[in-house]
């Protein structure tokens, strides 16, 4: 028999070997018997097998066989082996029925994978392979069948009983005395099991009756009573992301209900279930006492992202896990554009009417920045040397800058550690683990590049005709590419290595100005370091030239491919990059031109080109592209850190948790040396020279403008993370010194803060004022700003913090009390103890106020000499619950990524502490959780040591799949 889908020990799976199932399945019955400790599940299998198919392999794990008969009520010879049953099915006729019992323990279940219990009630996670954890299938995707599902619980505990599709019948009746709740559900759309959803327990539902293209439907939100009055967000969410995919895609709502769940113990951000998609409570409940915009806003973009997989997902199937990216790296791709569009006032409309040459400008420049011309009229003294650089009509799109920052901070780093897998992986131990950063984001950005290299119209053509020719299929990202290629007619063969080949790539690029000629040349060159064997990628290199005037010229290319799109009004050229090697000429360039290079990050690589400081500067101030802009101050700015980071390397030459400083003063940050100060000065004042004439003229809470600038200001005001500055590091091949970059960020801060408090505490004084309440996309922007001024104001006068207390006890939105509280935490204020001690008691009752609580306590662990006793403190904390992942996460997630104390012996030793007590109990967070340490390779060579140690150590213990997969790669690769 073929072991294909069925791994059942450590054995490696391999995309190559797949194979067609021997059987298909149309359709299964379903009845369950719920019980905490002893469910059982009796299904009735309609299944077709192929001319010489001898045996039928039925995946089952966790499972107890209570018995299985074919139609005759006669037991078929089988065979039960590991995570599975094999049958005989030689002398069945082709189209056969099994009919199959079998109970299970949803209690034990801290896995959190298949049926499980949490708060009391049943929920489900089939994703990938949990639908065997509840009953005998062909547990994979290709396996699409139609579903009908009977549920029967004790009506009191369980009054509502919920699955996909829809509700066919409900009743009550009396069993042994025993008032018994009964449901009964129909799902209409052939599925694969990881889409298989139930739902049973104490639920309420927020409910909308709403009218789309195609009729009117019920859209519901079932959660714990005391939550019901924050469903709002979300729904509204569900109905704009309905009337988005709409819009922009053609796709309509195919059931005529639907249906959202929140539940509190989950692995992941939701789950896509047919009809019933079921979200971790964290990512559907809101109210601005206890969400922060950011809450907010993560709620939109995962309801839509899980509703925008009914087409992309769930219609329209993996093949096998493989092809994970085909539904994730798409539907990435289609929530971020749809939270991109959130931000203005004008949608991706799809189709655009041939007469209106308005709107057929998008491509050149869709929701152009205009400068409020009444605004400025109004604004006599403003320096119009500084306004003309914004007066130019562009685009700001705070949301791509933001997913690209995350890509290249988390993905790259996966992309050159020891966990670097293609967006298409070759191989697996365990599937669990390969729910990553480049799958999803990787896969975005491919898709993305699908959109630049085809153009908006291109792209949609592709899409249509994927749906259309695919619909109620399980297909590969090599499907999806033959869509892209045959509807556009364009040969795309070379595209598939971006599924096919891992690791981020680097071009390089070198300029040529002929004054004579007025040509400028630009010869692009690429390689990936980590994989010197890779074939040259097709990628779409979008390049602007920037004038000495600030103004970006037109576009004018010699010898131009006819595929050589020019975008945003003539100013952007879409360069194909296939070879190794390449050179594009532009003629018409009068004088020596800056180049914009990867506007809007038109592919996931690294660039490398020799760019003057008084370059991105120029960049900075004067680019059409907001990317790059962002882009250039973040160069600026690890320009600024890099002699300082050098700096504190001398003094932090070991990692013993006593030689590292826990919080700068203001003393320590001035009396640096002047001369590793000096690139810092030059970046504050430029980053300065942006803020200052912005909101002296133009900040306005009821100019739209304005919002959108508020939220890019603040992005250009922070300092990089140190994961961003871990990026450059790699980039330019160097090791990292946790302490020192730490050090370095505070310093910075402290001399930013002070340098310029004037402006903080204006800006900050205006906003508090006068920003409203309810998230919405200004408010959101404008909070941002605020906060950002609140953080450096909170820095500069760290004694007295009279804006962070002031703010948190008069504040009326979650967004605002944690700014408050992170703006104590830096400053190490003294009264810090009592206001965490306030935010506990205010918010003991509500789990997710809980989990912020952790987080901030976490975070505030840092601050302390006894550091280590004070995060003890809080994991022995009585409400730090191991099987809850929220919790795990708002701790561990926060100390392992965040805080520099966790780079010690101690740190270690609490990552190997804390990986094994979960591993027993949820393989899953555990083996993510594992995963900080995929990095180790950029860490200089103490910290590689002391990392290397406590893997070692692990690495003996009897481990789960899913974290042995993850040590051992990491071992393995350790250089
Ligand atoms: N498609 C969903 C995957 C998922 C998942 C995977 C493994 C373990 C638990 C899980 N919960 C959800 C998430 C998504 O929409 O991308
Ligand atoms: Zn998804």
């Amino acid at each position: 028999m073929n072991n294909y889908q069925n791994n059942v020990d450590n054995t490696t799976v391999f995309l190559k070997d797949y194979n067609q199932p021997n059987c298909t399945i149309s359709h299964i019955d379903l009845k369950f018997q719920l019980n905490a400790e002893n469910t059982t599940v009796s299904s009735v299998i309609f299944l077709s097998k192929q001319q010489n198919a001898k045996n039928l392999f039925l995946h089952g794990k966790d499972v107890k066989l209570i018995s299985i008969t074919d139609e005759q009520g006669v037991e078929p010879h089988y065979e039960l082996i590991n995570d599975g049953i094999l049958i005989d099915i030689q002398n069945y006729v082709n189209e056969f029925k099994l009919y199959i019992s079998n109970s299970l323990n949803p209690k034990e279940n801290t896995e959190l994978m298949g049926l499980y219990i949490s708060n009391k009630r049943f929920f489900t996670q089939c994703e990938p392979e949990g639908f065997r954890k509840i009953t005998y299938f062909m547990d994979r995707p290709d396996i699409m069948a139609t579903y009908k599902v009977e549920i029967h619980a004790p009506k009191n505990d369980f009054p509502v009983l919920l699955s996909n599709g829809n509700l066919i019948e409900s009743k009550t009746y009396h069993e042994n005395g025993i008032e018994m709740n009964y449901a009964l559900w129909h799902d209409p759309f052939p599925k694969p099991s990881y889409l298989f959803a139930l739902v049973a327990g104490d639920l309420v539902c927020n409910e909308k009756f709403v009218e789309f293209t195609n009729g009117i439907k019920h859209l519901q939100i079932w959660v714990e009573p005391q939550d019901l009055n924050k469903t709002e967000h979300a729904l509204n969410s569900l109905i704009k992301s309905i009337k988005w995919d709409e819009r922009n895609y053609k796709r309509q709502l195919d059931l005529d209900r639907f249906m959202m769940v929140a539940v509190s113990d989950f692995n992941m951000g939701a789950m896509e279930n047919k009809g019933l998609n079921i979200f971790n409570a964290k990512y559907v409940l809101a109210d601005p006492q206890i969400a922060t915009d950011k809450d907010y806003f993560n709620i939109e973009s995962i309801v839509a992202h899980e509703y925008f997989h009914n087409w992309t997902g769930n219609r329209i199937t993996c093949r096998d896990w493989f092809q994970l990216s085909l539904k994730e790296g798409l539907t990435v791709f289609r929530d971020q554009s749809f939270s991109s569009s959130q931000n203005y006032y004008e949608d991706d409309e799809v189709e655009t009417s041939q007469n209106d040459t308005d709107s057929n400008i998008e491509d050149d420049l869709d929701n152009p920045y205009y400068f409020d011309e009444e605004n400025q009229s109004n604004n006599k003294n403003i320096d119009d040397n500084i306004l003309s650089n914004i007066k130019i009509k562009y685009k700001i799109d705070t949301n791509r800058i933001q997913n690209v920052n995350f890509l290249k901070q988390r993905q790259f780093m996966e992309d050159a550690g020891s966990m670097r897998h293609a967006v298409q992986p070759q191989s697996y131990k365990e599937i669990n683990n390969f729910y990553t950063t480049t799958v999803y984001d990787k896969g975005a950005e491919v898709v993305g590049m699908y959109h630049t290299l085809l153009g908006k119209e291109g792209f949609q053509k592709g899409m249509q005709l994927y749906f259309n020719k695919h619909d109620g299929q399980a297909v590969t990202c090599q499907d999806f590419l033959q869509c892209m290629s045959d509807a556009n007619n364009k040969d795309l063969s070379q595209f598939n290595l971006w599924y096919t080949q891992s690791g981020t790539p680097h071009i390089y690029v070198t300029t040529h100005y002929d004054e004579t000629k007025q040509e400028y040349s630009l010869t692009i060159k690429q390689d990936t370091p980590v994989e010197p064997s890779n074939k040259p990628f097709l990628m779409p290199i979008a390049v602007g030239l920037i004038l000495e005037n600030g103004n970006s010229l037109d576009i004018c290319l010699k010898n131009a491919d006819k595929n050589t799109f020019i975008t945003d009004n003539n100013k952007t050229a879409v360069l194909e990059l296939s070879k190794d090697e390449q050179t594009f000429t532009f003629s018409n360039v009068p004088s020596l031109p800056i180049p914009s290079i990867l506007r809007g990050f038109s592919s996931p690589v690294v660039l490398h080109y020799n760019y003057s400081i008084s370059d991105l500067l120029h960049i900075l101030k004067h680019d059409i592209d907001s990317f790059n802009r962002w882009q250039a101050c973040q160069s600026l700015w690890i320009w600024a850190l890099e002699p300082i980071i050098e700096y504190f390397k001398n003094q932090f030459n070991s990692i013993d948790i006593d030689n590292r400083i826990t919080k700068l003063t203001y003393q320590d940050a001035i009396s640096l040396p002047l001369a590793i100060k000096q690139n810092l000065e030059t970046v504050m004042h430029a980053i300065h020279g942006l803020v200052l004439p912005f909101y002296k003229s133009n900040l306005r809470i009821d100019n739209y403008d304005s919002l959108e600038y508020s939220d890019f200001l603040a992005l250009l005001c922070t300092i990089p993370s140190i994961d961003s500055i871990a990026e450059h590091m790699r980039k330019i091949g160097s090791k990292i010194n946790p302490h020192a970059v730490n050090a370095a960020i505070q310093a910075s801060e402290i001399l930013f803060a002070f340098k310029y408090a004037k402006t903080w505490s204006k800006i900050y004084s205006f906003l508090y004022e006068n920003i409203k309440q309810e998230y919405d996309y200004g408010a959101y922007s404008l909070r941002n700003l605020q906060n950002m001024a609140l953080y450096y104001s909170s820095v500069f006068e760290a004694t007295y913090a009279k804006f962070p207390m002031q703010q948190y006890l008069t504040s009326k939105h979650m967004t605002n009390t944690m700014a408050a509280l992170n703006g104590l935490i830096a400053t190490n204020h003294v009264k810090l103890n009592d206001y965490l001690d306030d935010f506990y008691n205010k918010y003991q009752d509500n789990q997710l106020c809980l989990d912020k609580w952790f987080s901030l306590k976490t975070l505030a662990s840092n601050c302390y000499r006894n550091s280590f006793d004070a995060l003890n403190d809080l994991l022995q904390h009585e409400q730090f619950i191991l099987t809850n992942p929220n919790r795990v996460r708002s701790v561990l997630s926060v100390f392992f990524a965040r805080q520099t104390m966790f780079h010690t012996k101690q740190g270690y030793a609490i990552w190997l502490d804390y990986v094994l007590k979960l591993d027993a109990i949820n393989p899953h967070l555990a083996a993510n959780l594992a995963k900080t340490l995929e990095s180790i390779n950029s860490y200089d060579d103490e910290y590689k040591q002391e990392m290397s140690d406590v893997l070692n150590q692990i690495s003996k213990s009897n481990l789960s799949k899913d974290t042995h997969e993850i040590v051992e790669n990491i071992i393995k690769n350790i250089v």
